[in-house]
């Protein structure tokens, strides 16, 4: 058993079994925001990182090669929890996918709550904190990630009182009155406080995360610290705060000057026919994102001839998310559809109105697109940050190129000088897509330098920095240990307090 001064728990490994393309099974780095967030954090730590490896662990079912002790650029050590088939349909699919992503981005489609389902995510919360308490050295500092989590930081301290604990959320934390629809609600929170720190994207995030645990547990908080009681009048404080998560600016931007990228941004430009204006999108396919609201203003621009067909393209690259809940069908299905309408109306041999690639793209094709796009397209109902926004910003070290992108995302906070748009209002869109498009180049220049400074000083490197340093600071809890392991004594207590305050309310 190894033990280590900084644990990362998350749902998923930053690696992933695939298969090359003689069939045989090989690990490759996995998609998504949080891996490219946190990959930059771990180089050089004396870390490990607990989670998921994304394949089925059932009696019978075809062994995994091992994942090799270090890879290429991975310096620190992987501990896999398995998770069956039945137990991804239940805690993933069903809990984290149908009840809270919905839930957190403001019930865009309608969440569903199922007993079994969040039995399924107790269960296996619990697993993950009996492997971060395995393999944590004494003393160190455990940073549980994300919304499939909520509940290890309170089990992890229940088994481990030693730790330093911190928890960050990814997605939006919702307004109350939304948060209150959860049956588990106090169950939830509870989780969450036993953390040192809990992170939140944005200070609105922090802020709801507050009001409910006043309306629950009845607990105010002073300033951003809530003193949590436990068991036998003891106390500990948990620090609430925002902590905007940004991308690896320094390591995209060398990148994006690289001479490859150059030629491939020239290669892109022509194999698209060298439009005037190049419109892009890239998301993973979720209704989160508002990949249909973009486009359906893009249509309707074209038909209305405010954008001519001859001269505009739109790219969109969209990577398969989550295809076992019936929801991520539907989105596919309308996304398609307005795909192949616009293409059947105004398309022309050898030249689509828009570009559709449903796959997963390796970073460099990413940036070459990037810098190829004219306008970059970012229009989510709801995201707790959006790393898209901030990864096209950075790429553009040639300071052209403009931003759209929804009031209703993390980035907005930190990226004002784009072209800010109501992802709700279809108007208000056409109005963006169209202003960023006819802006004067000084103009966009000038807004570009501005984001892409703000992005340059604010990397993900500085976001796990603060997190870490704050949670380094937090007065120590580890006193409380014994009282911890009554936790469920303590949760007791919480829950007569929260009783009256609920029926108060
Ligand atoms: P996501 O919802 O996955 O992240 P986002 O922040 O945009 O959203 O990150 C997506 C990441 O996946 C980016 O790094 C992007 O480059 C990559 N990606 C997207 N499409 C791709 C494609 N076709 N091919 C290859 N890579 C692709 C969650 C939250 C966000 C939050 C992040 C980080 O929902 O709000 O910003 O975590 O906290």
């Amino acid at each position: 058993m190894s033990s280590d001064d900084l644990v990362i728990v998350a749902n998923r490994l930053p690696v992933e079994s695939a298969r090359d393309e003689n069939g045989n099974r090989i690990w490759r780095r996995s998609p998504g925001g949080l891996v490219s967030a946190l990959e930059p954090v771990m180089k050089g730590a004396n870390a490990s990182w607990i989670g998921w490896n994304g394949s089925y662990q059932d009696p019978g079912s075809e062994p995994l090669p091992p994942i090799p002790e270090t890879a290429d650029d991975r310096d620190y050590s992987i501990y896999e929890v398995p998770l069956s088939r039945g137990e991804v349909e239940l805690y993933y699919d069903g809990f984290s996918n149908s009840a809270l992503w919905p839930l957190y981005h403001d019930a865009i489609v309608t969440p569903t709550y199922h007993r079994h389902q969040f039995d399924s995510y107790r269960k296996i919360n619990m697993r993950f904190a009996e492997a971060a308490a395995e393999h944590a050295s004494p003393g160190s500092v455990v940073w549980v990630q994300d919304y499939q989590l909520q509940l290890v930081p309170a089990m992890l301290r229940s088994l481990r009182p030693d730790l330093k604990i911190g928890f960050f959320l990814h997605i939006p934390f919702p307004a109350p009155d939304l948060f209150m629809q959860l049956p588990w609600r106090r169950e939830i929170v509870l989780g969450l406080l036993g953390a040192d720190v809990v992170g939140f994207q944005t200070a609105g995030g922090a802020r709801n995360f507050l009001d409910v645990t006043e309306r629950l547990l009845g607990l105010p908080s002073v300033g951003n610290k809530v003193e949590v009681p436990g068991p036998h009048g003891a106390r500990r404080t948990c620090l609430v705060d925002a902590f905007g998560i940004s991308v690896d600016s320094i390591g995209l931007a060398a990148k994006a000057n690289s001479p490859e990228i150059e030629d491939r941004v020239e290669q892109i430009r022509a194999d698209l026919g060298n439009p005037k204006t190049i419109l892009l999108g890239v998301d993973r396919l979720d209704y989160t994102k508002g990949i249909d609201v973009r486009l359906r203003a893009y249509t309707e621009l074209l038909h209305e001839g405010k954008l001519d067909p001859n001269e505009t393209v739109l790219v969109q690259v969209a990577t398969p998310s989550r295809e076992n809940v019936d929801e991520y069908q539907r989105i596919r299905d309308d996304v398609e559809m307005i795909v192949s309408r616009t293409n059947g109306d105004l398309g022309q041999i050898g030249a689509p109105a828009i570009y559709y690639m449903r796959n997963s793209l390796p970073i460099e094709e990413l940036i070459a697109l990037y810098k190829a796009a004219d306008i970059m397209l970012v229009t989510p109902l709801r995201d707790g940050m959006n790393l898209v926004s901030k990864e096209y910003v950075v790429s553009r070290t040639d300071d052209e190129g403009a931003l759209v992108l929804s009031e209703f995302t993390g980035a907005a906070n930190d990226l004002p000088q784009s072209w800010l748009v109501n992802p709700y209002d279809a108007d208000g869109v056409k109005s963006g897509i169209i202003a960023a498009a006819h802006a004067p180049l000084e103009e966009r220049k000038r807004r570009m330098r501005t984001m892409r400074s703000h992005v340059m000083h604010n990397d993900v490197q500085k976001w796990a920095r603060d997190f870490l340093g704050v949670l380094k600071r937090q007065e120590s809890n580890a006193g409380e240990a014994e009282d911890q392991q009554h936790s469920s004594e303590g949760e007791t207590a919480n829950a007569s307090t929260s009783t009256t305050t609920d029926k108060a309310k």
